[in-house]
């Protein structure tokens, strides 16, 4: 059966913009914003999470770095500092008092210039945060999702730049999305061009296989930063760390598999194209890792707080 989930968004309080905190239902842009007609915007997706004291951006830096780094890819300028782009987002949190949130900071091309050339264009900046639960449904946690391979190719890098968090990239990724819930599966794994597995529509993917993890490299994906957290968590536990190219065979033999991302988290995978993965149901090392992870993200263990922003 096919499940569909709609994310309806919570309305806060605040979204800042361009510099200040501006009402929810006032931070509207133009229709001739350049970004609406051609994707000509970066972002992030960064989640803040309830630590029992006060609430915890995850991995706050790395995200603000990333976004700079994809407006550099673009030769995009952000009229403010990686700092001034922090403090905004802790600024957003603590303005709209959420304990857990997921947070969208944006920086587009703006109104006032039409054509394809954004050189010299206005950017603006925003950064907008409200509640968001699961991000591929709360059965999808406990369960595993339903994923098919998509008849949609990951771009590679000299066609698009995927290391980027680039608006339009994200074109690819719809497609793949609605052409997998419309099939009757829940998420889309796209392959690149030589048929290796690369990446989902919004999270990067993993495979167990004795008792190993076997993730891409990230020649053709974004460098997710959920990836590299739980691949530095499973070293952390004794549990080897290969990054490897592998066809989609190699996925559906796999012992175990799940994804990664910001919204996602970890969510386990218990079908490709129908095909049971493991047990079809999520495995030993993938419960370990998402409890794990669990206890990182809210602040339960000391050894990672170094990845931890708190909203004093
Ligand atoms: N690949 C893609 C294509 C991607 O969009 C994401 C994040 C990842 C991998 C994982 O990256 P990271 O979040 O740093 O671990 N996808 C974001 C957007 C989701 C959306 O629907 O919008 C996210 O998870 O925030």
């Amino acid at each position: 059966m096919n499940r569909f989930w709609v994310v309806f968004l919570k309305e806060v309080k605040w979204i800042w913009l361009n510099g200040s905190l501006v009402p929810w239902a006032d931070a509207k842009v133009h229709f001739l914003t350049h970004a609406l007609h051609y994707g000509s915007a970066v972002f992030e997706g960064i989640r803040c999470y309830d630590t029992g004291k006060w609430p915890a951006v995850f991995r706050l830096k790395d995200h603000v770095a990333r976004l700079f780094y994809s407006a550099e890819v673009f030769k995009m300028e952000i009229p403010y500092s990686q700092t001034q782009a922090y403090n905004a987002v802790i600024d957003t949190v603590k303005a709209n008092k959420l304990r857990e949130c997921y947070i969208r900071p944006i920086a587009f091309y703006g109104y006032g210039q039409m054509g394809l050339n954004p050189i010299g264009a206005k950017v603006d900046f925003g950064v907008a945060a409200w509640p968001w639960g699961a991000y591929l449904g709360k059965e999808g946690i406990e369960k595993g999702v339903s994923m098919r391979i998509s008849s949609w190719v990951r771009p590679p890098t000299n066609v698009m730049p995927t290391n980027a968090k680039v608006s339009g990239n994200y074109v690819n990724s719809i497609l793949a999305k609605v052409e997998a819930i419309r099939t009757g599966f829940e998420e889309a794994i796209l392959l690149d061009n030589n048929g290796n597995v690369a990446e989902c529509t919004g999270e990067n993917i993993f495979i167990v296989r004795n008792g190993a993890l076997i993730t891409p490299p990230t020649d053709n994906t974004l460098k997710g930063i959920t990836r590299d957290s739980i691949m530095q968590i499973a070293r952390d536990l004794g549990i080897e760390v290969r990054e490897k190219l592998f066809k989609k065979e190699e996925l559906y033999a796999a012992d175990e598999a799940f994804v990664t991302g910001t919204a996602a988290e970890i969510t386990p995978i218990r079908t490709v194209d129908n095909k049971q993965i493991g047990f079809g149901k999520p495995g030993p090392i993938t419960k370990k890792l998402m409890a794990k992870y669990g206890e990182v993200i809210h602040g339960k263990d000391k050894q990672y707080e170094k990845w931890l922003d708190y909203v004093k």
